[in-house]
């Protein structure tokens, strides 16, 4: 059984994320898409809000679950949840260069190997920073987003 976990902020969740999630789930058996919480941080969506928007894009896809975090190690997450993957998507040798000491960390911490996706090229400019920043200046991100984070955003504009 490979069980992989997909982590991130999700802050929003994006077609840059869904396409590498889905991609994950047509080459392991279960993927969790683990969405944290980190405390220091200030997100732009409630943790509830990013967890209830990747459930609804999300579980149509066979095999995938999507969980909390928390706002411990994701080295920790990965074997409470008896994961031996991560997968993280790809954008650049930027990403790369900050993922790689990451990888060895968390395969030195609890023997989970990283797994690279090389992002989709139509998506590879997509950030959830980007797109926030898009929004908030009255941008449309609808090409970009699933519908749910549209919804949550003209709920929170009324
Ligand atoms: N196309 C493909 N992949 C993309 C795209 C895109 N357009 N945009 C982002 N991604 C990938 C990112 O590279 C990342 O792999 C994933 O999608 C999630 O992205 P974000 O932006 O939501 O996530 P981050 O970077 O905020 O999340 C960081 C983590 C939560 C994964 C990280 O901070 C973490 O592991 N935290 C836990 C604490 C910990 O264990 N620290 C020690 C690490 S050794």
């Amino acid at each position: 059984m490979r069980r992989a976990v997909c982590p991130g902020s999700f802050d929003p969740i994006h077609n840059g994320h869904l396409e590498v999630i889905a991609r994950a789930a047509s080459l392991f058996d279960e993927v969790i898409v683990a969405v944290s919480t980190n405390y220091a941080k200030k997100y732009r969506f409630e943790l509830e809000d990013r967890l209830e928007i990747a459930r609804e894009t999300l579980t149509f896809l066979r095999g995938v679950s999507v969980l909390p975090m928390g706002d411990g190690l994701l080295a920790d997450f990965c074997r409470k949840q008896g994961a031996n993957l991560i997968v993280k998507g790809v954008r650049s040798s930027a990403d790369l260069e900050y993922e790689l000491p990451m990888a060895a960390m968390n395969r030195q911490l609890a023997g989970v190997e990283t797994v690279f996706i090389p992002a989709e090229a139509s998506y590879s400019h997509l950030s959830s920073t980007l797109l926030k920043e898009v929004a908030g200046l009255g941008g449309d991100i609808s090409p970009f987003v699933p519908k749910a984070v549209l919804k949550r955003l003209n709920e929170d504009a009324h």
